[in-house]
């Protein structure tokens, strides 16, 4: 039987807007531990990482380099926490699911994640979080996290945030709606494999998500999943600080964390960028701990 251990990151240094940061309780009160259970998984929660409040801390916008990215240090102090705790947890052989927080936490998780092994990554996000501090339009690490795990651009030299088992091969992107202009050149100039709102329109879930996983396990000792909640339409997930529209509904979000399961090869997983301050009644927390139960193996029948 697995165990997962929920780790809590309650940072908001990475995002505009302000609360999520409350994202790891609304989670947990959302039911998160008896959807585990209902899935047949036993869990452990390991409590939050302690995380300085934002009105404590400056800014600074001036690191690493000429760019931008707010609150970088920050970022960085615990995402090396975020990281011993990640790999410590898969050195006993169990399976993280770090709930944050914005989606800069996902350095922490991916270095984490890699630090002993070969990983893919299957990214389900509206957004492709392939900024750097000098395309960056908002200056918001959340933007970046995929671009500093893969040491991209000045990133190349922030050994922190690098997940050296990671390579540009083993990631796959589900779901873009909302890409910016330097990030349109990095997928292409990478090759990444990036699925928009129109690939699932014209595919299916069930067709792109078993390719990306695919793209994501091949050669590799498992797969980190990472789900941003805006990944889903605001409709379903209104509790997000940047909701795009048009994209996935309710089945097809289930659908995908179904074949995550099915697939075999998840190796550690988070759920980033819940806002219970912009949410309905809790709605988008309680959707993602039935996500991740659908991830885990719950089944109807
Ligand atoms: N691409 C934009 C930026 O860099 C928005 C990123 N926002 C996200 N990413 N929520 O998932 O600021
Ligand atoms: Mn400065
Ligand atoms: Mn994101
Ligand atoms: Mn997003």
């Amino acid at each position: 039987m697995t165990t997962v251990r929920i780790i809590g990151a309650p940072t908001d240094y990475g995002a505009n807007r302000r609360g999520v940061d409350m994202g790891p309780s609304a989670i947990r009160y959302g039911g998160l531990a008896e959807q585990l259970a209902s899935a047949g998984v036993e869990t452990v929660d390991a409590g939050d990482l302690a995380v300085p409040r934002a009105e404590e801390r400056d800014p600074d916008t001036h690191t690493p380099s000429e760019g931008d990215a707010k609150f970088l240090r920050e970022t960085e102090d615990v995402c090396r926490r975020l990281a011993d705790e990640v790999s410590g947890t898969l050195v006993a052989g169990n399976v993280p699911l770090v709930l944050g927080g914005d989606h800069s936490i996902a350095i922490g998780s991916l270095v984490g994640s890699a630090r002993d092994a070969e990983i893919g990554a299957v990214w389900f996000d509206a957004h492709a979080d392939l900024n750097t501090p000098a395309t960056t339009p908002s200056g918001n690490v959340h933007g970046m996290p995929l671009a500093a795990a893969l040491g991209m651009d000045e990133f190349a030299d922030t050994e922190w945030a690098n997940a050296p088992g990671l390579s540009p091969e083993n990631v796959a992107l589900v779901g873009l709606r909302s890409v910016d202009e330097a990030e349109v050149d990095v997928i292409r100039d990478h090759g990444f494999a990036a699925y928009t709102m129109s690939d699932i329109d014209e595919r299916g879930i069930t067709d792109v998500t078993e390719e990306a996983l695919g793209v994501a396990s091949a050669g590799v000792d498992g797969v980190h999943v990472s789900l941003d909640l805006d990944w889903l339409d605001p409709k379903e997930a209104p509790g997000v600080g940047t909701p795009v529209r048009g994209g996935a509904t309710y089945r097809e979000a289930h659908s995908a964390m179904e074949i995550v399961d099915e697939a075999g090869c998840l190796r550690s997983m988070e759920l980033v960028e819940v806002n219970p301050t912009l949410d309905q009644h809790n709605e988008t927390a309680a959707l993602a701990t039935e996500l991740a139960a659908s991830a885990f193996g719950k089944r109807v029948l």
